[in-house]
């Protein structure tokens, strides 16, 4: 027994790679992108320098789907692959890890905790790494926040965002995701982003409506660490505008 449990091998290698900069996360939607099509996305997006695949969507995705995708995608790539859960049931061991995320500001107290204490047994059977992580839905919250049922933190209201990223980090999560919904008309504030990169001493995560290279430099510069995204790979591939997105990261990383 150690008083703290130990990082596992994917937080290890992420936590290294942060060391050096911001890094890139391509998220990957396995029912719009099933098995060899989401490896061929994968393969791409690595090979333009994103660090990590998650794997995840807001509509029920089931084992199977969510298994053969993630098989697919790591005989294709060496990168992690980790499963962004929106409940037990898309849970498999073809995954590296999972973020084990508490939806910090739902009203619906399953998604905060409840799923959690049936999920982690599951994960602990599996073996898969959980990578301890608060998630906030600010306003819009798109799709995530209906069915998250969340009292969204408002585009204005910094304030709020800081005291759920630290009260996530007291808490001993060990990242904070700031989500603007996938498909959100314009990302979370770079203000909101930087207030809560002052406070906080993990990783923050930014994501949602992020389609530009200015935007990810935007918020690159208020101190994003993680940047995801996945719609204008769904939308539009690996073209120009997600090519500007990693060549944001690279810069930041000073490649
Ligand atoms: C959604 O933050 C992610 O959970 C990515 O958002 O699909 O808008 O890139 P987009």
């Amino acid at each position: 027994m150690t008083a703290v449990r130990p990082t596992g091998p994917v937080e290890s290698r992420l936590l290294r790679e942060l060391a050096g900069g911001p890094i890139h996360f391509t998220l990957i939607d396995p029912d719009k992108s099933p098995g060899d099509r989401a490896a061929a996305l994968a393969r791409g997006a690595v090979e333009q320098g994103s660090d990590a695949v998650l794997l995840g969507g807001s509509t029920g995705i089931s084992r199977e789907v969510m298994g053969s995708a993630a098989k697919a995608i790591k005989a294709a790539v060496d990168v992690p692959v980790i499963i962004f859960p929106e409940g037990p049931g898309s849970l498999t061991r073809e995954a590296d890890a999972v973020l084990f995320m508490s939806l910090l500001n739902s009203r619906n107290l399953d998604l905060v905790i409840r799923a959690h204490a049936r999920a982690a047994p599951v994960v602990r059977a599996l073996g898969l790494e959980p990578i301890p992580l608060g998630y906030l839905v600010v306003a819009p919250g798109m799709r995530v926040g209906e069915v998250g049922q969340v009292d969204a933190v408002g585009r204005d209201d910094s304030a709020s965002a800081l005291g759920y990223a630290l009260a996530a980090e007291y808490l001993g999560m060990r990242f904070v995701y700031l989500e603007a919904g996938s498909g959100a008309p314009a990302p979370v504030p770079a203000t909101m982003v930087r207030a809560v990169r002052d406070a906080l001493s993990i990783p923050l995560v930014v994501g949602g409506g992020i389609r530009s290279a200015t935007e990810a430099s935007t918020l690159l510069a208020a101190g994003a660490q993680v940047l995801v995204t996945g719609t204008i790979t769904e939308e539009q591939g690996l073209g120009p505008e997600f090519r500007g997105i990693l060549e944001e990261v690279r810069r930041a990383r000073g490649r």
